[in-house]
């Protein structure tokens, strides 16, 4: 009779802890929090990379500027739509909300130039030009207001660990846009890269390089 008093209070602190480690990693998961980076092109790095080669200009301008003293330019050369690398998230997880805010200049209502973001996975955490896959975007395109704020969540599907966000230009080469405060929240558990953050070893560097 002893015995199984002792298994039954055995058993019922047994239940406790388990109890207490639901309790726990609950929490985690509750508490588990978004952040933030700011990006408003204020030193000389311009963006992460391009898709296709050379298919963009990209510079640092000082008018017009959205906030700070410098924006991105960006200028379509190709006559296939330009994918500019502005951002790169690494360390996702299926279920990840990833939040873009970038701002766009574009002064002519009603017709080209205009631009939006747009995004692809990337699979490879060691190099942004690996594609894995679109990861769409938003199906709105600026409207020519001058600046205007194009806002995205993507949510991470099918085992991805990264997604590169693109700023796209439409639809012809010369066609011109500003780019300038980027805000990209992603849960804490996934790194975030803006221009300059990340070493770019590989040839697509030289390309980027050679374009400016
Ligand atoms: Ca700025």
């Amino acid at each position: 009779m002893m015995k199984l008093i002792f298994k039954f209070k055995q058993g019922r602190e047994i239940l406790k802890i388990i109890f207490m480690l639901f309790v726990v990693f609950s929490f985690s998961k509750i508490t588990s929090a978004d952040y933030t980076v700011n990006y408003g092109w204020e030193s000389t790095d311009t963006i992460l990379g391009m898709r296709p080669a050379d298919c963009v200009i990209a510079q640092i301008a000082t008018d017009p500027v959205h906030g700070g003293s410098q924006s991105l330019y960006l200028e379509r050369v190709s006559d296939d739509t330009p994918q500019a690398y502005i951002a790169w998230i690494v360390g996702l997880q299926d279920g990840d909300e990833i939040t873009v805010s970038v701002w766009f200049y574009d002064d002519t209502p009603g017709s080209a130039p205009r631009g939006r973001t747009w995004a692809h996975w990337n699979d490879s955490p060691g190099d942004v030009n690996v594609y894995s896959g679109s990861a769409s975007g938003p199906g709105f395109f600026t409207t020519g207001i001058g600046w205007e704020e194009i806002e995205w969540t993507w949510t991470v599907v099918d085992s991805h660990t990264g997604l590169v966000i693109e700023a796209r230009i439409y639809s012809n080469p010369g066609d011109a846009v500003w780019i300038d405060d980027m805000t990209v929240t992603v849960p804490d558990h996934a790194t975030i890269y803006t221009p300059g953050t990340v070493a770019l070893e590989n040839s697509t560097w030289g390309d980027i390089k050679a374009a400016f």
